[in-house]
């Protein structure tokens, strides 16, 4: 069948609109409707940069949709069934899955090169070319084949349009505050950077118990946004944030901080260490501008002398096929907010607006959806 899809074929050009071929599903894999993909900044870096994948691939790695049909061999899932994809494969059997990191789990190893797990491609050229999917999902296509091991059953009582932000920007934020901050009850929090990504930690932190959650982002409307949805305090800058978190924290300072900017550098990093406490912790939860510097550069006396954690964080350090579901869960108790995430929809016609209204800091997050 065809399916319409944007891809990228090269480091720094615009996404690409364009009919390509999609094969049926083969052993363990599912084809899929998608009905909206956000835009995160991940594929934002495929196209700077800051994320190298095998090209040409569809982009997009935050979806949700209805399955249409089943490969030989997929017994979780039937045509009709709603899933959130998870931008992480999980197998289930491997080191990690088997000892509670299935965020970790080794398939993770393919999620760049955008191949099914047998290491062929469903999505081809009209000449014949094999194109990847981001993340082996490529949300921005109408269709996919995917694996099962992507994809996270969910009740169709929810609309699939909201849950599509739980593939990715929720759960790696929300859990970088609670799985890998692990924010208590009455914790001092710092936030660095309100995208789709850290409006989550705002959520995660302010649901475990946060006394203090401070938001800083140069934009206004972020700042305001992350206000509404439980941060106390928001600052334009790093430093002004230093000063009031000494301020209520009398001295101690934050108990964590956690680094949601869109590209990651050693001056916000070096900002969030500067900012925790003895003993305290900085999550990051964030790419470079290039994928092959090293480009945060650290204090090691500081960490030594202070006992100070620096904690990476994918997948915001949670099991998918737990936190995918439960996710929903919040959501539809109103604990975790995902409609006030979506500041502006497009068509996937539109894609390149929708990053450069990213790029333009327009955007918590914007939102591909697809008619049916
Ligand atoms: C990313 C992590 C690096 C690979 C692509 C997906 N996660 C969220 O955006
Ligand atoms: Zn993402």
């Amino acid at each position: 069948m065809k399916t319409r899809a944007a891809i990228m074929r090269a480091v720094g050009q615009d996404w690409e609109v364009t009919e390509l071929e999609l094969d049926p599903p083969k052993i363990g894999e599912v084809l899929i409707r998608y009905v909206a993909s956000g835009l995160c900044f991940s594929d934002e870096h495929v196209r700077n940069g800051g994320l190298l994948p095998r090209f040409p691939i569809v982009g997009g790695h935050e979806g949700a949709g209805i399955i249409e049909e089943v490969g030989p061999g997929v017994t979780r899932l039937k045509a009709g069934d709603h899933v959130i994809c998870s931008f992480l494969p999980v197998c289930g059997h491997c080191r990690w899955c088997s000892t509670g990191k299935s965020n970790l789990c080794d398939l993770g190893a393919q999620i760049l090169d955008g191949c099914l797990l047998d290491g062929t491609y469903r999505f081809h050229t009209a000449e014949g070319e094999d194109v990847g999917g981001m993340c082996m999902l490529g949300t921005f296509s109408e269709r996919a084949v995917v694996s099962e091991l992507s994809c996270v059953k969910v009740d169709d009582d929810v609309p699939l349009d909201k849950l599509a932000l739980i593939g990715c920007g929720v759960p790696t934020g929300w859990g970088s505050a609670v799985h890998a901050a692990a924010v208590e009850p009455g914790d001092t929090v710092a936030i660095y950077g309100i995208g789709g990504v850290g409006i989550n930690s705002v959520q995660g932190a302010a649901l475990a118990g946060a006394r203090n959650v401070v938001v800083i982002d140069p934009v206004a409307m972020k700042r305001e946004a992350a206000q509404q949805l439980g941060a106390t305090h928001s600052c334009a800058t790093a430093g002004e944030a230093a000063l009031l978190i000494n301020e209520l924290t009398r001295g101690v300072m934050a108990d964590k901080a956690i680094v949601t900017a869109n590209v990651v550098t050693t001056e916000v990093v070096t900002d969030a260490i500067n900012t925790i406490r003895k003993g305290g912790t900085v999550v990051v939860t964030g790419l470079g501008e290039n994928m092959m510097d090293n480009n945060i550069q650290i204090n090691s006396s500081l960490l030594t002398l202070m006992e100070k954690r620096l904690q990476g964080s994918i997948f915001g350090s949670g099991d998918p096929f737990h936190d995918i579901p439960m996710m929903v869960n919040l959501y539809r108790a109103g604990d975790l907010k995902l409609d006030e995430l979506i500041t502006t929809t497009y068509t996937l016609d539109q894609i390149n607006e929708g990053y450069q209204d990213m790029l333009d800091g327009k955007n918590i997050r914007g939102l591909i959806l697809y008619g049916s």
